[in-house]
């Protein structure tokens, strides 16, 4: 199977969203990347369920949302109910993660545990059974353009290796260049997460990114 690319649109620009998720889909993206951001789990706001709806509504390719709020449990059935195909939730907030993911999936979604730079493998190992797609953080959540945490490197390797073994896909968010792209690809990274490092502010179209991207 190929890359999974997946923009990350609070990147995109919003004075036209509706064109941006057209080219975005002519393009040749895959999955709509939505972070929720609730200025307490991380210290920034966005994107809020109108933006969510729009998007889910506008778009033909499936959107998954990334929630970075303290209680992830209470918004889960609303962002089924919104049509989301993924729900990506951080054990770092939330003391029952498996029941949070359980209810997930109960509500017919795929589920996704997001892993904060300074968790470990060990600390999500037992959620591993219960997702579809653990994504890596390679920055600390909460904003777009960082620079990328070169000691989480060893972590997809990790959870590359046993992505088989539990039936999960392995996704990188946070600073994702081209470059990592061609690093990670080949230790079997499945998904990345694109916002200004690969994808947005670029001279080239989407369209042309997503080739050169395919190819590394
Ligand atoms: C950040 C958020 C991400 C960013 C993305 C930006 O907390 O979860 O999805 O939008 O990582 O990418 P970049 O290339 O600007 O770091
Ligand atoms: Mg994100």
């Amino acid at each position: 199977m190929g890359k999974l690319l997946c923009p990350s649109m609070m990147c995109a620009n919003f004075g036209h969203l509706e064109k941006e998720v057209k080219d975005l889909e002519e393009g040749g993206i895959d999955i709509f990347h939505l972070d929720v951001m609730d200025g307490s789990f991380v210290p920034n706001f966005g994107m809020g369920l109108q933006d969510i709806e729009y998007i889910v509504k506008t778009a033909t390719k499936p959107c998954d949302v990334h929630l970075m709020v303290t209680k992830p449990s209470d918004y889960i059935q609303k962002f089924a109910d919104i049509g989301v195909q993924i729900i990506y939730v951080h054990p770092e907030t939330d003391h029952h993660i498996t029941r949070t993911l359980q209810m997930i999936k109960d509500a017919g979604v795929k589920a996704g545990i997001a892993v904060n730079p300074g968790t470990s493998f060990e600390t999500v190992k037992e959620t591993l059974s219960l997702v579809d797609y653990v994504l890596v953080m390679s920055v600390n959540p909460g904003f777009a353009g960082q620079k990328y945490l070169s000691f989480v490197d060893h972590k997809f390797e990790q959870f590359c290796e046993v992505k088989d073994q539990y039936g999960y896909k392995v996704m990188i968010d946070g600073a994702c260049s081209p470059e990592r792209i061609a690093t990670l690809s080949k230790i079997g990274v499945d998904g990345f997460i694109l916002g200004t490092s690969a994808l947005f502010g670029k001279e080239k179209s989407y369209q042309e990114i997503c080739q050169e991207l395919r190819k590394l």
